[in-house]
């Protein structure tokens, strides 16, 4: 066997169970009793230092905050990392991995990675990946608390992946004319019998659609393992949550399957405007959360910035929908009374960050509030903090991006 077909994730149960025995942990201020928890920084295989919300399952962020958004693509060490069980596999040996294709299928398939890198066509695409619950935070300025983990806007990086087209696996397997649904699950397993496993669908149709990868590199390199090495599902355009990491089961099915991730967690209310009136959103129809927004996210400056009377400021960051592409990015330096074009980026495709920037003089002293806000080329725009619907999940978060800074 040989070391390169193998992936040891270095102690990594050891890692996963108890974070102080590897990582490192901010420093406790004397003397001060925090009033908010801070989350320790911890150095997981194949990443550098991340700030780590949670080790047991992994959910990690960049350390630099938005910093981190003003590149175009993510680096493979920092992008952000999300898991819901704590059960990861510590080892995968490539020798006996397969990705088993079965269920209503003429030929199921239990394919290798050479096989999928020799007998299928590669295709690449750079795209934004998104957890639904990214800049679940800022929904506190509309409403009640929301659940889950209270995310910044850390939970989103853009990445250039490489795979084969879903839809040629499915082709190969021959998917029978009764094939309605088709079921994606990955290699972790449920920490009890109780707990619901991560099991995602989407509809036949769906699969079939050419952009949709699974994929086994990520910005030129095998996917690290804690973003899902060797196989994850790439659904450009939309929400992570049914990108299935380290996948390694497709089942074709002639009939939906009820399951926990599909149809409790990560819904919105089927309603038009996928928000809460008023009451519980278990009295609502729900709906999973499907194509992403169209968004814009600062760069720079961060939050609290001091810059001093008369430099240039160069106001930069990202933007992003669900593939239709972006056609303007809008700043305003006075919260929101004016709104001025930004230059953008080249496109890097449809589904992958644009880039855009602007540039201001800070003439006067105080205090600013910098806004950014996109356009699609649907006419799609981001939302004024008070016109962005409520849910109780805290999902899709589009609002007008701001931040506050200070003219020294
Ligand atoms: N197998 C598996 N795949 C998964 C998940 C998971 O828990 N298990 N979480 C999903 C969710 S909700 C998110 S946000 C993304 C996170 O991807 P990343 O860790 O590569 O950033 O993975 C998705 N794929
Ligand atoms: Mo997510």
């Amino acid at each position: 066997m040989s070391q390169l077909n193998r992936r040891h994730f270095l102690g990594a149960g050891l890692l996963l169970g108890a974070s102080t025995l590897i990582g490192k942990e901010l420093p406790a201020k004397p003397l001060i009793v925090p009033t908010e928890y801070i989350p320790p920084i911890i150095a997981f295989p194949e990443k550098r230092p991340m700030v780590a919300i949670s080790d047991r399952p992994p959910l990690l962020k960049s350390v630099k905050g938005r910093e981190i958004f003003t590149q175009p693509i993510t680096p493979n060490d920092e992008f952000f990392v999300r898991w819901h069980m704590p059960d990861i596999p510590t080892f995968i040996d490539l020798n006996t991995f397969r990705l088993e294709v079965k269920g209503a299928v003429s030929t199921p398939l239990s394919l290798s990675i050479d096989d999928l890198k020799s007998k299928f066509e590669p295709t690449e695409i750079t795209a934004v990946l998104q957890c639904g619950g990214n800049s679940r935070m800022y929904y506190k300025e509309v409403g009640p608390a929301t659940h889950g983990v209270q995310w910044d806007h850390g939970a989103m990086g853009c990445a250039v992946w490489k795979g084969v087209r879903l839809k040629d696996i499915l082709e190969h397997a021959g998917a029978k004319e009764s094939a309605k649904w088709v079921g994606l699950n990955g290699l972790e397993k449920p920490a009890m019998e109780e707990t619901p496993d991560f099991f995602r669908e989407m509809s036949i149709t769906e699969a079939m659609e050419d952009q949709i990868l699974v994929a086994y590199s990520m910005n030129g390199e095998d996917l690290p393992y804690l973003n899902g090495f060797p196989l994850r599902l790439v659904i450009p355009g939309h929400f992570a949550d049914s990108w299935v990491k380290m996948l390694s089961e497709i089942t074709v099915l002639e009939s939906y399957q009820k399951s926990f991730f599909m149809d409790i967690a990560y819904t919105v209310p089927d309603n038009d405007c996928e928000c809460l009136v008023s009451g519980s959103d278990f009295e609502y129809k729900r709906k999973p959360i499907a194509t992403m927004k169209v968004k814009s996210v600062i760069g720079y400056p961060s939050d609290n910035t001091q810059i001093k009377k008369g430099s240039k400021v160069k106001i930069t960051g990202v933007a992003f929908d669900q593939g239709k592409g972006i056609k303007e990015v809008q700043i305003s330096v006075d919260g929101g009374h004016s709104w001025s074009k930004s230059i953008l980026g080249k496109e890097n495709g449809k589904y992958a960050y644009r880039m855009w920037n602007f540039d201001w003089e800070a003439k006067t002293k105080g205090e600013f509030s910098i806004m950014a806000r996109a356009i699609n080329r649907i006419g799609n725009i981001q939302p004024q903090v008070d016109e962005i619907g409520w849910n109780a999940g805290g999902y899709q978060y589009n609002a007008v991006d701001v931040v506050n800074i200070k003219i020294v």
